[in-house]
């Protein structure tokens, strides 16, 4: 199976929504009735697995998937032999240490000789080791932030998003070891068929992302105020500038970034802008 593309995603947990939407912004059309294992896109030679996360990265780096969509925890975590392609962007979130909140921390070294329960043994052990502390690592697999006010472990290393699992269990987080998000994998050995549809994959996915940073504005101005307004308005080339039925006046079209939306809203506005319309944007191919 040459020219398909087998993409791996969560079945059902934090990151199955966002790769779903993903998929779909991508134009890639399927059914995914609900309960299924295996679905194929109508519209694009792909097939989606539905799987546990964690078995996402093996089923890559053995080539039952060409692709998967995974934390960057559970990835570098699972330590197999895949590309990390793409960042997604999404399922934003960090891996703490935490300790018990009246425990007076000083810093990494105060973990000599403690003991820390985490599902993330690996990554935890490469941060120790970093810092030269030697502390008893205790591996289990769920429910890890009860684990210090039932005395079965000095700290905690797990993952952090608002912060408030930690805070209902009496813990402080005191060290960020790992910051993540959803990441795109691959396998290492796609052939000439399969590169080539993850390459179409990757440019649809930048343009999503890229869309979504930017927003379409429209706003009516006297001319004598162009010059002025297009210095916050670059757009991709130039502004588009067009006359208004009204004598003196026209409309400029433009991108701006979300980012410096708010800050450079107000000095167009005090340029003589009026009649701002802002717009989301679908795609955009740079
Ligand atoms: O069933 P399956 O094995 O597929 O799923 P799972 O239960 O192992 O994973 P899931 O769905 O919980 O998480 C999938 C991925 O989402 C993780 O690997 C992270 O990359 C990412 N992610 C983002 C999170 C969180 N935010 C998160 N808050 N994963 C877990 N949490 C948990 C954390 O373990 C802790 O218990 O939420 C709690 C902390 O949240 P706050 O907001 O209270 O700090
Ligand atoms: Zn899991």
């Amino acid at each position: 199976m040459d020219n398909i593309l087998r993409i791996a995603i969560q079945k059902s947990g934090r990151l199955s929504e966002d790769s779903l939407k993903l998929i779909k912004e991508c134009g890639i059309r399927f059914d995914n009735g609900a309960g299924k294992l295996k679905t194929s896109a109508t519209n694009f030679p792909a097939e989606i697995l539905f799987l546990r996360d964690d078995d996402i990265p093996g089923y890559v780096e053995d080539g039952v998937a060409h692709l998967g969509i995974v934390g960057e925890n559970v990835s570098v975590e699972s330590d197999r032999d895949v590309n990390t392609v793409h960042k997604l962007g999404f399922s934003k979130c960090r891996l703490s240490i935490g300790v018990l909140r009246e425990h007076d921390y000083a810093g990494v070294q105060d973990l000599e000789g403690k003991s820390i329960a985490t599902s993330y043994p690996k990554l935890l052990g490469k941060y120790l080791a970093e810092n030269n502390v030697t502390a008893q690592i205790h591996e289990i697999s769920g429910s890890v932030e009860i684990a210090p006010s039932i005395g079965l472990a000095d700290a905690v290393c797990d993952i952090v998003s608002s912060g408030s699992t930690l805070l209902s269990n009496g813990l402080k987080e005191v060290e960020t070891i790992f910051k993540s998000e959803a990441v795109m994998i691959a396998s290492k050995h796609l052939t000439a068929g399969q590169q080539d549809l993850l390459d179409q994959l990757l440019f649809r996915i930048k343009s999503v992302q890229v869309a979504k940073n930017n927003k379409y504005i429209l706003l009516n101005c006297p001319m004598s105020a162009v010059d002025e307004i297009t210095k916050y308005l670059p757009g991709m080339k130039a502004p588009t500038v067009m006359p208004l039925a009204t004598e003196g006046w026209c409309s400029i079209h433009s991108v701006i970034n979300e980012n410096d939306f708010w800050e450079n809203i107000e000095k167009i506005r005090q340029a003589g802008a009026e009649g701002i319309l802002v717009i989301p944007i679908e795609k955009m191919i740079l």
